[in-house]
């Protein structure tokens, strides 16, 4: 697609669109930033920009004028693809792009891509470190919160990008093509952006989309979803298992992960003493960064001493600190049901647990019966705390306290736990409209815990 000339509206002030405005200029296009909140100061935005110049920046409601004189719309991950506003632009057959379509355009290296709805962020952190203890180039971008817009015009032919992607960024690729690409996991999450299971698995498989069978699509073997997806892959499969030895592939079996291939079992690595990371979540985050460094041709000596060093990122049960014989972990990325239950399953002792925030319509009844006997109270907070409250009881699980702000939930945590116990915040839900995001509430815990 060629850029230069064009007059390219961007939707959304965040990260992603402010990096979008610079990638834009460079490539000689006339850039205008557009966001619907009418809170926002045109200046504040301005002052974000380092190259803005006088650029036109627009907050509230679009001019007629600019509308009907954009040639191309560039949509922040944020921003949903189904809105009146947007249906406009595609009824007129505008090109309609994202922040990783845009940063693809200008890709000159090879790239490896990470979806899921869980662990995406581990193990793309890994694979970059990976990446980097081989290759002398590596931008590690995308979800993860560095959008690929800052660095794609950086690259080179012996670069590599590793980048992590959404669900929401996966619905505006077009020729955006991976050399290797992996799904770690599709289960319910985004529903009231996506609307539909059947939105989100297919957002989730565009990131195969143009692959073909000389490159690498990387699945979990145990997710219906993705074996399924695997008959109609355009790329050859490297699946992985956590829970059954599979014939071609990597597998868990008892403490070790194996690779299989061509009737040929090897042992990788001993769960325990070879990892740091704890839980079955990153077993699989291991397996899929094992597959994905073989196909980029990375010695397994490399992989295997970066695997063994490697740390839980921020926000990832993460542990804090233990104050009067009481643990403190920050889950805050546990930001859906699902995450939330690896979450609970690798504490060991008796757990205060701080649950609820923004409503993504999703259920919460796995997450409650994965409560196991461990969560002696659930701390409820935000837009779901009734709805989930409604569903615990419903499961016969009654030990709740309301709270009213963050900073009460976590008084009352420190009020009920008692040596040997452990208060996690991973609250399977969103933390959008208490905070700006998930990184700020976890940060926000730590500071609390480190004041005790
Ligand atoms: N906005 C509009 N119109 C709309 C909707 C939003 O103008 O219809 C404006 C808002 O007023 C706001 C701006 O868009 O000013 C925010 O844009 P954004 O929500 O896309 O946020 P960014 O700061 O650009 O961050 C985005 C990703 N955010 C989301 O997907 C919600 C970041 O992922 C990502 O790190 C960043 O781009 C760089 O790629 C965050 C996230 O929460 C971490 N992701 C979700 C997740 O992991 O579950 C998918």
């Amino acid at each position: 697609m060629e850029l230069k000339n064009k007059r390219a509206l961007i939707i959304g002030s965040g990260k992603s669109g402010i990096a979008a405005v610079t990638l834009l200029q460079e490539a000689g296009a006339d850039p205008v930033l557009y966001d619907s909140n009418e809170k926002l100061e045109v200046e504040e935005i301005r002052k974000k920009i380092t190259s803005a110049g006088d650029m036109e920046i627009y907050t509230g409601s679009l001019p007629e004028a600019v509308e009907s004189s954009t040639e191309l719309l560039i949509l922040s991950p944020g921003v949903p693809v189904d809105t009146p506003f947007v249906e406009g632009f595609r009824k007129r057959q505008i090109p309609i792009i994202g922040e990783i379509e845009l940063g693809y355009l200008l890709e000159r290296g090879r790239v490896v891509a990470i979806t899921g709805t869980n662990g995406k962020t581990t193990t793309t952190t890994l694979v970059g470190e990976i990446m980097k203890a081989h290759f002398n180039k590596v931008f590690v971008v995308g979800n993860i919160g560095n959008p690929y817009t800052l660095e794609a015009s950086k690259t080179d032919g012996n670069s590599v990008t590793v980048a992590e992607i959404s669900s929401f960024q996966l619905e505006t690729v077009d020729t955006f093509h991976p050399a290797v690409s992996a799904i770690l996991n599709i289960t319910p999450d985004h529903l009231n952006r996506h609307h539909t299971m059947e939105n989100y698995v297919a957002a989730k498989e565009a990131i195969a989309g143009r692959q073909t069978k000389a490159e690498v699509c990387v699945l979990n073997y145990e997710d219906e979803y993705l074996r399924d997806f695997a008959k109609r892959c355009p790329a050859k499969v490297i699946f992985f298992s956590s829970v059954q030895t599979l014939e071609e592939g990597f597998y868990q079996e008892g403490d070790h992960i194996y690779r299989a291939e061509n009737g040929n079992r090897k042992q990788i690595l001993n769960i325990h003493t070879d990892m740091n990371l704890v839980g079955q979540c990153n077993v699989e985050n291991v397996m899929a960064a094992l597959a994905i460094a073989e196909s980029m041709q990375v010695p397994l000596e490399v992989t295997l001493a970066v695997i063994k060093e490697f740390k839980a990122v921020e926000h990832r049960i993460e542990y804090v600190a233990e104050k009067d014989g009481v643990v403190y972990y920050n889950d805050s990325k546990g930001t859906n049901p699902d995450a939330a239950i690896q979450g609970i399953r690798a504490m060991s002792r008796p757990t205060v647990l701080i649950g609820g925030g923004y409503d993504k319509g999703s259920e919460y009844d796995e997450w409650i019966e994965a409560f196991g006997g461990k969560v002696k109270c659930l701390v409820l907070l935000g837009q779901t705390r009734e709805k989930i409250a409604e569903c615990a009881k419903k499961h016969g699980f009654t030990a709740i306290r309301m709270a009213d702000s963050f900073e009460e939930a976590f008084r009352i945590c420190t009020e009920t736990a008692e040596s040997g116990d452990a208060v996690l915040l991973s609250p399977a839900c969103a933390s959008w409209g208490m905070f700006s995001n998930y990184e700020e509430r976890g940060r926000i815990f730590k500071e609390y815990v480190n004041a005790l």
